[in-house]
């Protein structure tokens, strides 16, 4: 079961010049005189068109999009349904800022997240730009919900790169290096990191982190616990059973506000609609991004009415949280999940990934862990024999892919995780052929 999608740009991998090509090269140079070093690039093709599973660019080279630009082009780049609410609403209006004039696609966007996220109890959302900001709200609703101070989040979380969510972020370089001071009254406890916690089990885990926020921050003290039910930039970490609906139980008992960072996670991504619902949780707060809107720049914080009301009126907003273009593509997006039963489409990815890689790792022994959910799946690399990461080698692997027209990316705390997000609307021949491509990366590294 294929969803039917009308791609306009013929779903092939073609490299016609070596990569990069000569105008991606002319192009990086310029960027090197205009743009902040700081501002990195993974792969420097300049793209100039992207739709289905490709991204075409500037030389003409089509590469098989295993990104989706860090899970954003979920129902697919440029996707056509969006392109046109785009295109309308661009036409009629392009911003009056809500908090001044209001217009209906912003409450329309809330009413749509208040259906589709986790629970059927009364909910309210507010609308925001960037991942980052939603964080940083959930963190503010929460705070004057509890008038607590203190938010609890997990080693290998990611959170963002403003200096409240540099702070909850747990990995260094790049994110925090030299950018200290970070906000105060942030606690970090164990997460549930399967490979490597020593057959310690979900519930366990849990207890440990839980037992020192009791002694260490105590639980009255705490405002939020903050975290991703699968750890996103931190490797692609799937909590063992048990452990993320313990920490929610816990989060509830002791009157804490349970905030579900699914900025990566979320929005059919993992299988379901939201990756809390695996192990039915219900967030008191959700927060999301990046497939939200098919790369429109839009995020919200969704939850429970009374604790989203709590703010004083007029204590949220921003000149352009949930600017009427993002939301139109919003609208458009979250309609064409529904439409093409999404979380059935990322499953289908699923079930094309995992057996393929399970063969690989039968090949590499490089390949230590095989793990995500839907169309958010991993594999850890380790130096053969040993649970060292294995850096190197999905460095290797990376490059590999990148120079025979793949774009991949790599992720985890040591950086050793090699991880795949294809867009939903990915041909599942292209997935094949992406995974092929790695295979002869597997070979030629290991030869
Ligand atoms: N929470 C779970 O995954 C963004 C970051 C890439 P923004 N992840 C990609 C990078 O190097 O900056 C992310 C996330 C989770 C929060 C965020 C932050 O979202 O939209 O990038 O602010």
């Amino acid at each position: 079961m294929t969803a039917v999608v009308h791609h306009e740009i013929p779903q092939q991998r073609l490299l016609v010049t070596e990569i990069p090509g000569p105008r991606s090269v002319a192009l990086q140079a310029r960027k090197t005189q205009a743009v902040s070093n700081g501002v990195g690039v993974t792969l420097p093709i300049y793209v100039v068109r992207a739709g289905g599973g490709v991204l075409i660019d500037a030389d003409g080279n089509s590469f098989i999009d295993m990104g989706s630009g860090i899970a954003v082009t979920t129902v697919g780049n440029a996707n056509p349904d969006v392109v046109r609410a785009v295109q309308e609403q661009v036409a009629d209006f392009t911003h009056t800022c809500f908090m001044v004039t209001p217009y209906a696609g912003y409450v329309e966007v809330c009413e749509a997240l208040n259906r589709v996220t986790p629970g059927d109890h009364e909910k309210r959302s507010a609308l925001l730009n960037s991942g980052a900001e939603a964080i940083e709200n959930a963190v503010k609703i929460a705070r004057s919900y509890t008038r607590r101070q203190a938010v609890v989040v997990l080693e290998h979380g990611y959170h963002g790169r403003t200096n409240l969510t540099m702070g909850m972020t747990a990995k260094s370089m790049p994110y925090k290096h030299s950018f200290g001071p970070f906000a105060p009254e942030v606690y970090r406890v164990p997460a549930s990191y399967p490979f490597r916690d020593r057959g310690l089990k979900g519930p366990e885990m849990a207890e440990i982190a839980t037992t020192r926020i009791d002694r260490e921050i105590g639980a009255e003290n705490v405002a939020a616990i903050v975290m991703e039910p699968i750890l996103g930039e931190g490797g692609f970490i799937v909590p063992s059973p048990g452990y993320y609906k313990a920490m929610a139980d816990y989060a509830k008992a002791n009157g804490i506000v349970f905030v579900a960072d699914e900025i990566q996670s979320g929005f059919c991504r993992t299988g379901d609609w939201f990756a809390s619902e695996f192990e039915d949780v219900v967030p008191d707060l959700i927060t999301t991004a990046k497939g939200i809107a098919d790369g429109m720049p839009l995020a919200a914080v969704t939850g429970r009415a009374e604790i989203m009301d709590a703010v004083h009126p007029g204590g949220l907003g921003g000149t352009y949280g949930g600017n009427p273009v993002a939301c139109a593509a919003a609208l458009a997006a979250i309609d064409w999940m529904e439409r093409n039963d999404a979380p059935a489409l990322a499953r289908q990815i699923e079930s094309v990934m995992i057996p393929r890689l399970r063969e690989l790792a039968l090949q590499f022994p490089a390949i230590g862990d095989i793990r995500g959910r839907g169309a958010m799946i991993a594999i850890e690399l380790v130096k053969p024999g040993t649970m060292d990461p294995n850096t190197e080698l999905a460095a290797a692997l990376n490059k590999y892919c990148h120079q025979h027209g793949v774009v991949t990316l790599t992720t985890g705390t040591y950086g050793n995780v090699f991880r795949f997000l294809p867009p939903l609307t990915m041909p599942l021949p292209l997935l094949e052929e992406a995974l092929g491509i790695l295979q002869q990366g597997f070979e030629e590294a290991t030869r």
